[in-house]
C-alpha cells in the first residue's frame, strides 16, 4: 500500500506495542498548520495519544531502567522522533514550548468538546485520554472518522461540578492555583493524590477507560510539579 493512507498504518504498526494510538487528523488550509522542518507549513497532523491506560505497560517496563527527569515525556520522544524521521514528518510534544495548540487540533480532528474540567470529554473514553505527540506533513492526510456527540449534554447531574474538595471546578472553569495548593495540604495529600482527581474520577462516562492506580499517582504528583 503506498499514499497518506498508508502512513497511518505505519504509523500504528510501529507505535502498537506501546500503546499510543493514532488519534485523528487534523487537516489544514495552505499556511495555517504548524511549521514544519524546511520553514513551510504542514497540511496535516496525525495526533497520537492514549486511551485509559493503554500506554501503561510498556512506559512502566521503561521507566523501570529509567532515572531522569520527565519520563513520560521522554519516554513518548524516544518512541516518536525515530518514527517521524522515517516518515519525513515534523514531531510536535504537547509540553513543548511554544505549546502547539492540542486541545484545538483535538477538538478538529476528533470532533470533542471541553468538559466543565477544561480537558477534552470523549464520547467512548471520557477523561481518560491525553496526546503524547504529533506528527506533521507536507501534504493531506485523510481523516478518519470523529466521535459523535458531547456526554456532558445528556449529564443531567454533573457530578464533576460538585465532586471537588477544594470546590476548584465550576461552570466558568478550573482553579489551577487553589487545586495546586489543595494538593500539598494534608487533606489534599491523603485523598486526590493518591486516589486521583476527585473530579475527573466522579465523570460517569467511560468509567472502564480510568487509569490505573499507578497510572492516577504520576499524574497527579505531575500536575504537584
Ligand atoms: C499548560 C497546561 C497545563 C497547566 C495549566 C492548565 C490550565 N487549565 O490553565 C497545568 C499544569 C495546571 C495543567 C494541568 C492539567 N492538564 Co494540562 N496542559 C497544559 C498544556 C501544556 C498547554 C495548555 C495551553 O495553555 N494551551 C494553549 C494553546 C497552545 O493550546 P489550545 O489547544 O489552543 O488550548 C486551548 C484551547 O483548547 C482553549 N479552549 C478550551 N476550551 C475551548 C473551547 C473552545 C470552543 C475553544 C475554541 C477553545 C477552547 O483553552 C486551551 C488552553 O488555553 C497542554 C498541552 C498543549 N500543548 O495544549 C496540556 C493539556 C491541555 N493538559 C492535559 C491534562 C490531561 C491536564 C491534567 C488533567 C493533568 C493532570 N496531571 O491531572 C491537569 C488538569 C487541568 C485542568 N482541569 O484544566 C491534557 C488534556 C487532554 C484532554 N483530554 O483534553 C493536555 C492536552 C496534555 C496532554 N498531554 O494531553 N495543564
Amino acid at each position: 500500500m503506498s499514499g497518506p493512507s498508508a502512513h497511518l498504518e505505519r504509523i500504528s504498526e510501529a507505535l502498537g506495542p506501546s500503546g499510543i494510538l493514532v488519534r485523528g487528523v487534523v487537516n489544514f488550509r495552505p499556511g495555517e498548520g504548524p511549521m514544519l522542518a524546511d520553514g513551510s507549513r504542514a497540511l496535516s497532523v496525525v495526533l497520537l495519544g492514549n486511551a485509559g491506560s493503554s500506554i501503561w505497560p510498556a512506559f512502566s517496563r521503561w521507566r523501570e531502567t529509567y532515572q531522569g527527569a520527565d519520563p513520560l515525556d521522554t519516554w513518548s520522544k524516544q518512541l516518536i522522533h525515530p518514527l517521524a524521521n522515517d516518515l519525513g514528518a515534523a514531531a510536535y510534544f504537547p509540553s513543548d514550548p511554544p505549546w502547539q495548540p492540542f486541545q484545538q487540533w483535538a477538538m478538529k480532528a476528533e470532533g470533542l468538546k471541553p468538559s466543565p474540567l477544561a480537558i477534552l470529554i470523549h464520547p467512548r473514553y471520557g477523561l481518560w485520554h491525553g496526546y503524547r505527540g504529533a506528527l506533521g506533513f507536507s501534504f493531506e492526510i485523510e481523516a478518519s472518522a470523529k466521535a459523535a456527540g458531547h456526554p456532558c449534554d445528556s449529564c443531567i447531574k454533573k457530578p464533576c461540578l460538585t465532586a471537588c474538595p477544594a470546590g476548584v471546578v465550576n461552570r466558568s472553569g478550573f482553579d489551577v492555583v487553589t487545586c495546586r495548593s489543595y494538593l500539598g495540604s494534608e487533606p489534599g495529600e491523603k485523598t486526590c493524590v493518591v486516589s486521583g482527581c476527585l473530579a475527573r474520577n466522579a465523570c460517569p462516562v467511560g468509567t472502564e477507560f480510568r487509569y490505573l492506580p499507578e497510572q492516577l499517582k504520576f499524574h497527579m504528583q505531575a500536575l504537584m510539579g
